[in-house]
């Protein structure tokens, strides 16, 4: 029987398991990634293991999301990270050379290989063939030291694309087509492999924007096959050695399949607050803006700026609607500055910014209240922004632009017809990505090689091994679909403690109910109870790190996000699933106690767990969890479960 192309790749990578659908595997690791927010945590766990140099081919640190440093913390926490890529060997890329998806694509994303990265984006570089997966800190850690890195085996599903993009339908619109399709449950723990004849017709850029977006599906990632247009991209990048050919097997067989005739699509738009909301923008045309932003790592690439700049050439931006564009790199940002395109956006009125993640978490740009912001984005949770009950809108650079122009939300190709003289702008690869030549720092030529810590950075707490008894009070009850930004927000007044943890965990849950860190610090244990999905989006490990830090045992959710239940599991939580109608029974201030030896039947492969509510009614829950996880959760989270490895010889800390 044929592979398709991610059993190819994982076959080339296996160390453990086997490609079956549901089974645990364990994959080698050639690169990873990680930035400025989760990247503490991880170089701290790196140490904290005992581990001294990166083992991977190649390990990058990229320091965009808190750009403008508006705090020392932030400035420590990058010069933090600069001496740890320096000591242990990792590129490090400078404050403000971009965001990390975006400048890995552009210097060493590489078909064929695998990427793991503390960023819930990392499978951005899927369209060019690597396989490439988000994960929380710890993993990351551990596969910079040489360990494996284990999921369950995703379903493959084969997206098949015919046809191709009429004018003003761009690949942020096949995206949104997924979603709308989909929504934001509808790729846990699958890997879309896009094939079919539509496939060539897009650039790698192109392809990348529906990679990178596939997270909002809350897939495991997203694939591309390569071909010419990939070899080309590389060549532009003076990186045409890296090219390696890459197809599925003719007779390749998928657990699913669906088709997108690319021709069909038009411009779609995401409405406020999941990035799942899709309707067609003719539905919400005459929406006031005020403001509109171009940039992120689904769209902020030299190529997504591009339209934009040709479409404002000439023209003006609505006095009353506010235009930013943040390139998501430094070289696009260089590129479109010595091309001239940055001087026409600011004649027409655009606020340019410095190449960051910024906005995309409520840092910076923030919408004003009772205001509609239109972004080119991938997320659109409430709050995000920087301001609860926001109106962010997820769209293309086109729209997004046309909104600009016209000062409310319009159809481009309606606008096109109106203005009469602006045509579609296409898509445009540069002929060389050259650029920002001066902002990667090489391992062979590090600044330090000591680390440097200031004063806000702390140690990663360690939780003791899990107990016979887990017993206390549902401290929380929450809907479906909460996200981890929900459970600890990015915004700046709270990134900048994302290295001490203790002042972190204040602010846990606390969109959610203010009241609830306190709570639960005054509480003897406790559990979140939640519906389906919990812990969607980021990959941040802050968001299990600081309820355990809170004293919180477990969470009881009717069902889990991949990369949040793996967290779940590294720092000693109990992930437990429920029926919904159970869900709707308990409610919050329940006694809630997990009736059996806990550590026990953890440990011995238990997969039904017997809840006592209120001493009056019972659940089951259940434990889908492997050998493996069962025992980093009983020793109490994978740090102490691979340092007491290590302690009693039976493996290397990067073992497991
Ligand atoms: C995000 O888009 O939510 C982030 C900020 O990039 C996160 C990482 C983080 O929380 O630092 C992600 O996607 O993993
Ligand atoms: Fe940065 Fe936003 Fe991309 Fe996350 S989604 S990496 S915050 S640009």
């Amino acid at each position: 029987m044929g592979q398709t192309l991610t059993e190819k790749i994982l076959d080339d990578h296996l160390v453990e398991g086997e490609l079956e659908t549901g089974e645990e595997i364990g994959i080698e690791i050639d690169q990873v990634l990680t930035q400025d927010t989760t990247g503490t945590l991880v170089w701290l766990q790196f140490e904290a293991l005992g581990l001294d140099e990166v083992q991977t081919e190649l390990a990058a640190q990229y320091c965009d999301h808190q750009t403008y440093q508006f705090d020392f913390k932030n400035t420590d926490d990058h010069r933090f990270l600069r001496s740890a890529a320096g000591t242990f060997g990792a590129y490090f890329s400078r404050p403000g050379n971009g965001i990390c998806h975006n400048v890995h694509k552009e210097n060493f994303a590489a078909p064929g290989k695998t990427l793991l990265g503390s960023d819930s984006h990392t499978p951005t570089p899927g369209g060019l063939g690597q396989l490439a997966i988000g994960s929380g800190g710890l993993d990351v850690a551990v596969a910079m030291g040489g360990g494996a890195y284990y999921i369950d085996m995703p379903e493959v599903v084969n997206v098949r694309l015919e046809g191709e993009l009429p004018e003003w339908a761009t690949a942020k619109d096949v995206i949104l087509e997924m979603l709308r399709r989909l929504s934001v449950k509808g790729g846990v723990n699958k890997i879309f492999e896009y094939t079919g004849p539509g496939v060539e017709s897009l650039s790698v850029p192109e392809r990348t924007t529906i990679t990178n977006m596939g997270t909002e599906l809350g897939a495991t990632s997203s694939i591309f096959p390569t071909d010419e247009k990939t070899e080309d991209y590389l060549a532009r990048q003076g990186r045409e050695d890296k090219y390696v050919e890459l197809q599925p097997d003719e007779d390749a067989e998928y657990d699913d399949q669906l088709t997108i005739d690319l021709s069909d699509l038009e411009p779609l738009i995401a409405e406020p607050s999941m990035p799942d909301n899709v309707v067609p923008v003719s539905e919400v045309e005459g929406v006031d803006v005020d403001q509109v932003m171009i940039g992120s790592c689904t769209n902020g690439g030299y190529e997504d700026i591009l339209p934009a700049a040709k479409m404002l050439e000439g023209r003006s931006i609505q006095p009353d609607t506010e235009m930013i564009v943040a390139p998501g790199s430094k070289k696009a940002s260089e590129m479109l500055a010595r091309e001239g395109w940055t001087a026409e956006m600011m004649a027409a009125g655009v606020n340019y910014s410095e190449a960051t993640c910024g906005a995309c978490i409520g840092i910076g740009h923030v919408p004003g209240s009772d205001s509609v912001s239109l972004r080119t984005f991938n997320r659109n949770f409430e709050g995000r922004s920087g301001i609860e009950d926001d109106n962010v809108y997820l769209c293309s650079p086109e729209v997004a632009t046309a909104a600009a122009i016209k000062g409310e939300i319009v159809d481009p190709r309606n606008l096109a017809e109106e203005l009469g003289d602006m045509e579609a702008p296409g898509f445009e690869l540069p002929d060389a990505y050259e650029g920002a030549e001066n902002d990667i720092i090489t391992p062979d030529d590090p600044v330090d090689d000591d680390l440097v810590k200031g004063p806000n950075i702390g140690d990663v707490p360690l939780k003791d091994e899990l107990d016979a008894d887990l017993e206390g009070e549902a401290l929380l009850k929450m809907e479906d679909n909460i996200t981890t930004d929900h459970i600890i927000p990015a915004t700046q007044d709270i990134l900048m403690y994302r290295s001490n943890i203790p002042k972190l965990s204040e602010f846990t849950l606390s969109r959610v109910d203010d009241s609830f860190a306190q709570r639960a610090l005054d509480s003897d244990g406790g559990f979140l109870v939640a519906g389906e999905n919990y812990g969607q989006g980021s990959s941040r490990e802050h968001a299990a790190l600081c309820p355990m830090y809170l004293g919180i045992e477990g969470v009881l959710a009717q069902s889990f996000a991949r990369i949040h239940k793996a967290n779940l599991f590294n720092f000693g939580l109990l992930p437990l699933e429920i029926d919904a109608e159970d869900y709707e029974q308990i409610e919050q201030g329940d006694d809630i106690e997990v009736v059996d030896d806990v550590a026990e039947a953890v440990r011995s492969g238990q997969e039904e767990f017997t809840v006592r509510v209120n001493d009056d009614w019972e659940l089951t829950a259940t434990l889908d969890a492997s050998e493996r996880e069962r025992e980093i959760l009983a020793d109490g989270g994978k740090l102490s479960h691979t340092k007491k490895k290590a302690d009693s010889g039976s493996g290397a800390p990067a073992d497991d």
